[in-house]
């Protein structure tokens, strides 16, 4: 299949070392059926850290990319590595892409190579999306390490999912755009209804969303601010979509590549994210 300009996708994977983006890697391409079984750092049997001197130390020394076909779309992702020695490296990939998903763990929070790689796509002027990841593991805060990014990183950070769970619990997201709710089994995406006790933080999140996008464009903060009324679905999509890649805003996501969780979310988000005019 020939693909047109719109329905490709050129993506970098970054972050501090071990933040999960090997592991991230091998599910996305779970998902895009580019592998039958998921491997592990463990096990030495990853896409894309396959030379020996990286199974040897378990993480990434070269940038590997593979494409990922979904939904019409060709996206092609590089992973990278996070450890400091290699980061110069890391740094050339960032001339062929045109978005960035920075991945943190939920459990540490931001690290000095997270830090690093937003300074880098700061210069690049690279659309990034921030992803809160390894949300199954144990001590996970979603919420503790957004309130750190957004203090510490950028004012311009802001949620477009909140999580179902955390840690061992942590079975799905809320999409605060849509308004929908995932869980998911063996990778796939299961639609449900937004569970009760989540209602308030739903509506809590989603307001403060549709208040930063709408300070992005005049018009829709104005009808918005006063005469009261919200930006349809649509409005909200194309402003957002506008401001990412205007680097005005930079948005959250949440997910668990070990447990495949919210992963495939991230590639409808992908094909969305038409990063390039
Ligand atoms: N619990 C849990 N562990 C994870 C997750 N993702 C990765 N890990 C573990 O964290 C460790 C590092 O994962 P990697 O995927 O290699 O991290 P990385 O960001 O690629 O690391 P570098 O390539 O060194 O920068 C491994 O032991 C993984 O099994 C996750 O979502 N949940
Ligand atoms: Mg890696």
């Amino acid at each position: 299949m020939k693909y047109k300009t719109s329905q490709i996708r050129n993506i970098v994977l970054l972050g501090h070392q071990g933040s999960g983006k090997t592991i991230l890697m091998e599910s996305l391409l779970y998902n895009a059926k580019a592998i039958e079984r998921r491997g592990t750092i463990e096990d030495g049997n990853t896409a894309m850290d396959y030379t020996p001197e990286e199974i040897e130390r378990k993480n990434s020394i070269y940038s590997a990319s593979s494409p990922l076909y979904w939904k019409d779309h060709k996206i092609n992702c590089i992973d990278t590595p996070g450890f400091m020695d290699f980061i110069a490296e890391v740094r050339a990939t960032l001339k062929v892409v045109e978005g960035a998903i920075l991945s943190v763990s939920a459990v540490s929070g931001i690290e000095v190579g997270l830090e690093k790689v937003w300074d880098y796509t700061r210069e690049e002027k690279l659309a990034s999306l921030i992803l809160i990841n390894k949300m199954d593991k144990e001590n996970a805060n979603f919420y503790k390490v957004y309130e750190e990014l957004k203090k510490n990183i950028s004012k311009d950070i802001i949620a477009f999912q909140i999580p179902i769970g955390e840690s061992e619990k942590f079975k799905g997201v809320i999409d605060l755009i849509e308004g929908s709710a995932w869980t998911f089994d063996n990778g796939e995406a299961k639609r449900i209804d937004i569970p009760q006790e989540y209602q308030a933080k739903y509506k809590e999140y989603r307001e403060k969303l549709i208040e930063k996008i709408a300070e992005t464009n005049d018009k829709i903060l104005e009808k918005y601010l006063l005469e009261g009324i919200e930006p349809t679905l649509e409005e909200l999509k194309t402003t957002a979509l506008e401001a990412i890649r205007d680097e005005k805003i930079f948005p959250i996501f949440c997910a668990s590549g070990y447990k495949n969780i919210a992963v495939s979310n991230l590639l409808d988000i992908l094909t969305f994210l038409r990063f390039s005019l």
